[in-house]
């Protein structure tokens, strides 16, 4: 089963701020730029029906429900993290094996738990949106099908607080009629070239040929392409490993090329990334800015830390000094967004259960 939380970031919000029921709630990402610029994150049920969504312009969302009492709210990630890493902890025992895809979505193997059985997986299923409901005050979305992509496919049909069973035996079927970008991994560009091939529909999609899907997609993507529109798929649901690095991004209040304009927002990157570390209990063995200049082009630059740390200051010096540095060695470079990636990530050595340890004592 494919488990997606329904309009993630807004029923956090409504959570914490219970006078938000009710009302159209938009989640905004402000650049900081001028009062109202920037991004829509996600918008809940009630605010989708007048047609805002993610990735549309505040000031757009704002016009649109103008003459309604709508929350225009800024996200809060640190508060998104805490709700998904509590569900995402009780999921992980509701599974045979878990594997958490993003902050608000996993996949969940049952098949021993429920007997091979798709009534008894529908029960599971039930049951957790239970605990969800009660634990949480949260709703989600979740298809059940005989393999990841069918149960991924599913989980999207029936919105919010959907549940979706496609059996073995139903899966072309269900498939059939549903337009080819249902498909994980089927963007614009895939979606451009299925429609040169006058493929529109799963159905279309399942008549090309193997040489045609890997003339047009190459051998890669042609064979999954050929095997998706079948509902083939065996890929395991496996537990992800640690993560490998950490970054956080931002816009500058404006764009500049002297480095001291950039000082304080890469003292509250670094922080924030130092932040993330050490609750990992992690430390870095790399610290790298990343430039996003006012044409748009993304340059990094990285530097070893030796030995490895999650020290805000180590992180904040480090970011600073190849700021400078990347300005000295471009001059025709005028910075729009900065951000911090820490890398080479490795456990804390035992020094932190040892001062855990003594703080106990
Ligand atoms: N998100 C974002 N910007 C985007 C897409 C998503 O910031 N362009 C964030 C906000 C979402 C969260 O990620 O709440 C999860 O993304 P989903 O695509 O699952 O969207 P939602 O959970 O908001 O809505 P849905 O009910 O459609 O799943
Ligand atoms: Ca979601
Ligand atoms: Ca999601």
């Amino acid at each position: 089963m494919l488990l997606d939380l329904d309009s993630f970031y807004a029923q956090c919000e409504e959570n914490v701020n219970p006078s938000l029921k009710g009302k159209p709630v938009v989640v905004c990402v402000y650049s900081g730029r001028t009062h109202d610029s920037g991004a829509v994150s996600t918008a809940n049920y009630a605010a989708r029906k007048y047609g805002v969504k993610a990735g549309i312009p505040i000031v757009r969302a704002k016009k649109i429900l103008e003459s309604l009492d709508a929350a225009f709210v800024p996200m809060n990630h640190p508060l998104y993290e805490q709700v998904s890493e509590r569900i995402m902890e009780t999921l992980r025992t509701q599974a045979d094996a878990f594997e958490q895809t993003s902050i608000d979505e996993a996949f969940l193997d049952v098949s021993e738990r429920a007997d091979h059985s798709f009534v008894s997986a529908k029960d599971a299923a039930l049951e957790i949106k239970k605990q969800l409901a009660t634990q949480e005050n949260v709703t989600a979305s979740i298809g059940i099908g005989p393999n990841k992509l069918v149960a991924k496919i599913a989980s999207d049909q029936s919105k919010p607080d959907g549940l979706t069973i496609v059996k073995t035996e139903q899966a072309t079927e269900f498939l059939a009629p549903l337009s080819a970008n249902r498909i994980p991994g089927v963007g614009k560009k895939a979606e451009e070239k299925l429609a040169q091939l006058n493929v529109f529909t799963i159905s279309d999609l399942s008549n090309l040929s193997p040489a045609t899907l890997v003339d047009a997609f190459g051998k890669s993507l042609g064979a999954y392409l050929y095997r998706a529109a079948r509902g083939e798929d065996d890929e395991p649901v496996r537990e992800r490993g640690p993560p490998t690095q950490f970054s956080r991004i931002a816009t500058l209040k404006q764009n500049t090329r002297d480095a001291e304009d950039t000082y304080q927002l890469l003292a509250e990157l670094a922080k924030s990334v130092s932040d993330k570390l050490k609750e990992q209990e992690m430390s870095c063995k790399s610290v790298a800015i990343i430039a996003i200049l006012n044409d748009l082009s993304i340059h990094s630059r990285s530097r070893t830390l030796e030995p490895p740390t999650s020290e805000v200051n180590k992180i904040e010096i480090a970011a600073k000094q190849l700021t400078q540095e990347f300005l000295q060695a471009t001059p025709e470079a005028t910075l729009r967004r900065l951000g911090i990636k820490a890398s080479g990530l490795s456990k804390e050595a035992g020094q932190t259960n040892m001062s855990k340890f003594l703080g106990a004592q």
